[in-house]
């Protein structure tokens, strides 16, 4: 037996393990390390089934290439060539726009993700480049890079500090909080009350956070950028404003937050003008006072508005880079500017609806339309890594259909599921276990400083490829260097063009070296350790990856400190309290308050023991709550006369779906889990609990307007009573059985 330690890759909330594993290198347990100076012993169900999730019999453990609907295990080789037949053929036929590249949710938690898209995505040369992030949080950043001028200056609530937490639309009690890596954060919630503290959720649900909370305001989704607009509206008309930073626009928010009085939004929002009234004064009285958003408004209507509006109160109540308020972490590596600075999007267009780029990308709500729409630049190819577009894209199962008809489509992923079905050629990463690992993005919005690097817990197996090498191949062929190219080509490159930027940058270890020179001094067993090892050096704490192999429990930086100085990336250096590039947006939200209410909206909702499309078939994780079920206020089960199941229709789609009805969620909503939809997945577990797809009735057509982003909560549906799917009910205590593959097309 022997103990390894290593940060868990599955959220945000970046917690330090404790593994014992088998001398056969089984893992027998996993805790949480008391040892870590952040997460201090704090583990979720999640990170504790970490085993068995790596352990997954149902993992493709080989390259897997596809025959019409047959599947078989090939050698890298073979794959590899397959990849180069596919990709040079697309290429040489329609060019290189003609290829698109989408990068999911595990590529932000892996080092090979962080590390080798970029130079896969400057390989391919196309600006079909899509991420997670405009399904989830480009609003934020779109609303960082207008206010501060820098989409990577997010900041984040000062948690162990404040007075006052204001939640809108984030349920960190189950998802353990994003865009703010805390660990325990429900503790941090509960030590905040406990010292004196006071906790608000504004929510269409009433949530296990707001469980942990002083007060619950329930909200119409969608309209949080009315009830913030209302807030400001009062700190102007009360004289609450206290300025702490230099900002520019202060009379013209004044002027943009006048006709949105308390009493002008509280029907549309569904809060009382008194509850407005309250939250925006208590917000001006706390000593400190944080404001907190995330998915509930990211991916939602106005969801770059609601994000500005949110820091903008942050700033008028004083509380924007103070201890107590909100912070920007200080991240133990060097900062790797993402986007222009000052930042800029829609530097280009998507071809068919001509939606903006930002941070290099195209919004993933309109990569069905590029593959569908004939034409010059017409996407024939994808390159997938660690994403099931299928089951979180708006409007999946179109998606899912023209990705049937694609010319080639390659996927970096550890699954045959409802998306990768639809490949030529699987590519697996190795087991988590098996790789290194290091929270390159997650440790920059910490509510700490802090840093911790784990070494791979298992060796490779021979044979075996990790992800960094089979990222780097992808890479070589797209640049037109064939399968067979030597990927430790590609490491070298990445390194020095780091070690170029390190040897000008005046103080640095590396300053006024050479290349080779700076380059002889790194320490790494790996490409992406290299690459860490000179983010390292270069960063702000002198720190280095022999440093961080010494501390394996991680290493505490101290608190946040003041730092907007160093992030602001303004012409002005100011913060911009009215960027111009909202004054669309605030016009378009006038019309909103005339504008009808819908008699159904629907949102989403996350699970404890689940995240995202990928964590169903560990048997410990799925049964109990964790299933997909539609959560109705028992006045409009009544109204509607809904027995157990009920029919739910949007514009795009229609479901049938289990009633569970619930006070817990506001009437006039309904909430389903995205994720599920499994039947007829090969992963035995999850096919006998297949729920459906959410994001069958989720609208691809409908996007906030200024960061392309997908809008999953607030999508408006009828509810009707419908008879249970005779037959198709799942047997869950069946006997586990490799179900029947689906067929590819
Ligand atoms: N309706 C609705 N839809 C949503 C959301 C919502 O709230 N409501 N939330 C959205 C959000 S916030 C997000 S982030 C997206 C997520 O959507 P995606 O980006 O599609 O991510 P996942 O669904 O987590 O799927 C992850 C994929 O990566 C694979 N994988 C797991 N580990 C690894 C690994 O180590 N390496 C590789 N290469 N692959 C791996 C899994 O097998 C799976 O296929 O969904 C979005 N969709
Ligand atoms: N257990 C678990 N943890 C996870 C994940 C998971 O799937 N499961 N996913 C991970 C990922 S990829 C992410 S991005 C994070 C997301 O982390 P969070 O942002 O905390 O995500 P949710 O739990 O979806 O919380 C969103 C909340 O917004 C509410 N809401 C919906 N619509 C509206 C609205 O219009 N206005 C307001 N005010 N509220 C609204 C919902 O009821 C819900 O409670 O979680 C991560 N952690
Ligand atoms: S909270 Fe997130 S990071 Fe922590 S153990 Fe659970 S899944 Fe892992
Ligand atoms: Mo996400």
């Amino acid at each position: 037996m022997r103990t390894a330690h290593r940060t868990c890759p599955i959220c945000d909330a970046v917690c330090g393990l404790r593994i014992e594993l088998g001398d056969d290198g089984r893992v027998l347990g996993v805790r949480g390390d008391g040892d870590d100076p952040f997460s201090k012993g704090y583990v979720c169900p999640k990170g504790a089934s970490l085993g068995r999730i790596d352990e997954d019999p149902d993992r493709l453990r080989a390259p897997m290439v596809r025959t019409g609907d047959q599947w078989r295990e090939v050698s890298w080789e073979e794959a590899f060539r397959r990849v180069e037949e596919g990709l040079t053929g697309v290429i040489d036929g329609y060019g290189r726009q003609a290829v698109a590249a989408y990068f999911g949710n595990p590529t932000f938690h892996t080092m090979a993700g962080i590390f080798y898209r970029g130079p896969l995505s400057q390989a391919l040369g196309t600006t079909n480049l899509y991420s997670a992030g405009s399904i989830d949080q480009m609003p934020k950043q779109v609303a960082c890079g207008l206010m501060f001028g820098n989409a990577m200056a997010i900041p984040v609530p000062d948690l162990d500090r404040t007075d006052h937490l204001l939640v809108i639309g984030a349920n960190p009690a189950e998802s353990h909080g994003s865009l703010c890596a805390a660990p325990d954060f429900p503790g941090r919630l509960r030590a905040l009350r406990r010292r004196g503290g006071r906790i608000v959720v504004v929510d269409p649900r009433r949530t296990r956070t707001a469980d942990l909370a002083d007060e619950h305001v329930p909200v119409r989704p969608g309209t949080d950028a009315l009830l913030l607009m209302a807030i400001v509206h009062t700190l102007f008309a009360e004289d609450l404003v206290t300025l702490r930073v230099g900002a520019e626009g202060l009379e013209r928010l004044r002027e943009h937050a006048a006709p949105f009085a308390p009493e002008a939004v509280a029907e549309v929002c569904g809060v009382p003008a008194g509850t407005i009234v309250r939250l925006a004064r208590d917000l001006a009285a706390a000593p400190t006072a944080a404001v907190y958003t995330r998915v509930g408004t990211c991916t939602a209507d106005f969801g770059t508005l609601t994000q500005y509006l949110v820091d903008a109160v942050n700033v008028l109540t004083g509380n924007l880079d103070r201890p107590g308020g909100v912070m920007f972490t200080r991240p133990a590596t060097m900062e790797v500017p993402w986007g222009p600075r000052p930042f800029t999007s829609g530097r280009w267009r998507s071809r068919v609806r001509g939606l903006p780029e930002a941070l290099g990308e195209l919004p993933v709500a309109t990569l069905v339309d590029e593959i569908e729409t004939p034409g010059e630049g017409q996407v024939r190819a994808l390159v997938s890594v660690a994403g099931n577009l299928v089951l979180s894209a708006p409007n999946g199962p179109r998606l899912g259909r023209a990705l049937s008809g694609l010319d080639f489509m390659v996927c970096v992923d550890p699954y045959l599921n409802e998306t990768t079905r639809h490949a030529d050629v699987i590519l697996p990463p190795p087991r988590m276990m098996q790789m290194p690992h290091y929270d390159l993005l997650l440790l920059t919005v910490t509510v700490r400083n802090y840093t911790r690097f784990s070494p791979p817990v298992l060796p490779l197996e021979p044979g075996q490829l990790s992800e960094a090498e089979i990222m780097a191949r992808l890479a070589l062929i797209a640049a037109g260097e064939g399968a067979d190219a030597d990927p430790a080509r590609l490491d070298e490159a990445v390194v020095g063009e780091l070690l170029e930027a390190g040897v000008r940058i005046p103080g640095s270890p590396f300053e006024g070296m050479e290349v080779a020179e700076a380059r002889a001094l790194l320490d790494g067993d790996s490409g992406p350790e290299l690459m860490l090892d000179a983010m390292l050096r270069l960063g702000p704490y002198g720190l280095s990856l022999a440093e961080l192999r010494k501390h394996p429990n991680g290493i505490d930086l101290g608190p946040l400190e003041p730092r907007l100085g160093e992030v602001l990336g303004t012409e002005s250096g100011l913060v911009r309290l009215a960027p111009a590039e909202l004054d669309g947006e605030i016009a378009r939200l006038r019309e909103r308050l005339a504008a009808p209410v819908p008699p159904m909206l629907l949102i989403g909702r996350r699970q404890l023991r689940s995240n995202n499309s990928w964590l169903h078939n560990v048997p410990a994780l799925v049964g109990g709550s964790n299933r997909c079920t539609l959560h109705v206020h028992p006045d409009d089960v009544a109204r509607l006369g809904l027995g157990t199941h009920a029919r739910v229709a949007s514009a795009t789609g229609d479901l049938v779906v289990p009633v569970e009805p619930s006070d817990r969620i506001m009437p006039g909503v309904v909430s389903l889990p995205h994720g599920w939809g499994h039947a007829g997945s090969p992963q035995r577990t999850a096919a006998r609990h297949p729920g459906v797809n959410a994001n069958a009735l989720t609208d691809d057509s409908v996007v906030d307007p200024l960061s392309g982003n997908a809008v999953f909560n607030g999508v408006p549906v009828s509810v009707a009573p419908a008879p249970a799917p005779g037959g198709e009910e799942p047997d869950t205590d069946a006997a586990p059985r490799r179900a029947a593959l689906p067929p590819a097309a």
